[in-house]
């Protein structure tokens, strides 16, 4: 029998990857991320479960523990994975919940899946959940958790927290199922969000759709309140700067400038290989900078890392097209034997290698055309220990509104991004640091323990985040309702 849990997380993804070992065994790692790190400390101390899926197709694994956290690995079919994950998930919603800046693709078998999958999600949420627990929802590949658990244990408190933005009315409008999915976000007794725009757009859903009078932040749905809020994520702060701050990266990274040549300038880009960060936009930008003259190789020179995501989608395979071109013709037209314009690598790196990365370089470009925060542009600013370095950012990145002293650019606008680029890599030591010093702050007071802490406090739980065994009054206590 299943002991149960009084802290359950619940996320399509479980926080542990499987290695295989030299010997050929194979070995469970937690993964890299914020959110497993900030929830760790709480499902320690509580004997949390972790309910989600291992990552590969077929049955699940057992239940196990690592790292004194429970994870409860669902099955999901290869049929599944390609209907309810890349489809209804990364096709449908994905596109259309980011200002659909890729035309979402509908199909009725992939919302079956989806609904399917919710389900069994829902069903192992409601067995590991001890009487009264707290069980959080994470993002959109699971919007119908919190009504499905709500209808088989209503005794829980559900929270949930959409990574990404939640789009305006007219284009949620578009889903088919839009119905059935707010009726599932709706389940929850705290719906969070990146940002007050987006839990503005959620409200005003509601009302639209359902016809439900939303009071301030609180609508009542089927005699229940439901609160919506802003709950900006983050990173782990302290533990990028103690990173960054290590002798061994430090060298690093001046190797990594003198491996690309010693260049004045180092221009970074760091994103999954997606869509909505705007890669192409920025090495349109770059491009333009080349031609014009006012960059020039061996002077400047770009990195820009993609790493490989969701490859089994067209429109990321498209991406990869189209984004290899552009890199390729950059190089052909201006780099030269040994020297190329653009380093370009398809390719995964350790943390160590990618705060590296973050050191060595003078002008860090973030431009989505979209996105719900966008963590590495505080990781950037978290590993600037030395208070250099430039941060150009989109003002469509959720992180924006907390780092406003980054150089802040529409990425649609191509003149005003290189001009950005421009001011970013010849501003003055001194100005560089007052807008570090600044940027700074902000995450260190806002890292993702503080994010993690505030949704479970408007929840109505007060959780304890240090590192530390004793267990007693950890979770949950009394909820506030
Ligand atoms: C979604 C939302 C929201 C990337 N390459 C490597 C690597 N990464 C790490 C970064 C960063 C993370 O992946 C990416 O996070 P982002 O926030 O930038 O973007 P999404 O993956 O789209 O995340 C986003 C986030 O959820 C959290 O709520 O901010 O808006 O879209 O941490 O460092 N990490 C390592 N090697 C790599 O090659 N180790």
């Amino acid at each position: 029998m299943t002991t149960t849990s009084s802290f359950v997380v619940v996320a399509n993804r479980l926080p542990v990857d499987e290695v295989t070992l030299p010997d050929g065994r194979k070995e469970w790692r937690r993964s890299p991320g914020g959110l497993v790190t900030a929830l760790h400390p709480v499902l320690k101390a509580a004997k949390g479960g972790w309910i989600g899926w291992s990552g590969s197709a077929g049955p699940a694994p057992e239940p196990f523990e690592l790292e004194g956290m429970r994870l409860h690995p669902v099955p999901l079919s290869a049929e599944e994975v390609e209907r309810y994950y890349e489809g209804f998930a990364n096709s449908t919603l994905w596109p259309l919940y980011h200002d659909a800046v890729e035309p979402p693709v509908f199909r009725r078998s992939w919302w079956d899946s989806y609904l399917r999958v919710n389900e069994r999600f829902a069903r192992q949420a409601a067995e590991l959940a001890a009487p009264g627990a707290v069980v959080w929802v994470q993002d959109y590949q699971l919007q119908l958790v919190p009504a499905m658990l709500r209808e088989l244990r209503p005794d829980v408190r559900i929270g949930f927290f959409l990574h990404i933005p939640f789009p305006p009315v007219e284009l949620f409008m578009q889903l088919p199922r839009r119905v059935e999915l707010l009726r599932g976000l709706l389940g929850a007794d705290l719906v969070g969000f990146q940002r007050p725009l987006a839990a503005q757009n959620f409200l005003r859903l509601a009302r639209h759709l359902l016809g439900l009078r939303p009071r301030g932040a609180v609508v009542e749905a089927e005699g229940r309140l439901v609160q919506a809020g802003a709950f900006p994520i983050s990173i782990d702060t302290h533990a990028i700067e103690s990173v960054a701050a290590d002798p061994e990266v430090r060298a690093r990274a001046k190797e990594i400038r003198q491996e690309l040549g010693d260049p004045e300038t180092v221009i970074l880009g760091v994103d999954r290989l997606d869509y909505t960060k705007g890669i192409e936009h920025r090495l349109k930008a770059y491009r333009e900078l080349l031609s014009d003259g006012k960059l020039g190789v061996p002077g400047t020179v770009m990195v820009q890392v993609a790493t490989p995501s969701r490859e089994r989608v067209e429109h990321y395979h498209q991406l990869r097209v189209k984004v290899e071109r552009e890199v390729g013709r950059i190089n052909g037209d201006f780099g030269r034997v040994g020297l190329p314009a653009v380093h370009y690598l398809h390719q995964s790196y350790s943390l160590r290698e990618l705060a590296a990365l973050y050191l060595a370089a003078d002008v860090m470009m973030v431009t989505p055309l979209r996105d719900g925060m966008n963590l590495v542009a505080k990781e950037y600013v978290a590993a600037r220990v030395d208070l250099g370095g430039a941060l150009v950012l989109s003002e469509f990145a959720g992180a924006a509104a907390d780092l406003r002293q980054a150089y802040l650019v529409n990425p649609h606008d191509l003149d005003g991004l290189k001009e950005a680029v421009l001011t970013a890599a010849h501003a003055s030591p001194a100005e560089l640091s007052r807008r570090m010093r600044a940027l700074r702050r902000q995450v260190r007071s806002h890292d993702v323990q503080y994010w993690a802490r505030s949704f479970l406090a408007a929840l109505g739980i007060d959780a304890r985040f240090d590192d530390n065994d004793s267990a007693d009054e950890a979770l949950p206590r009394e909820h506030i309702a």
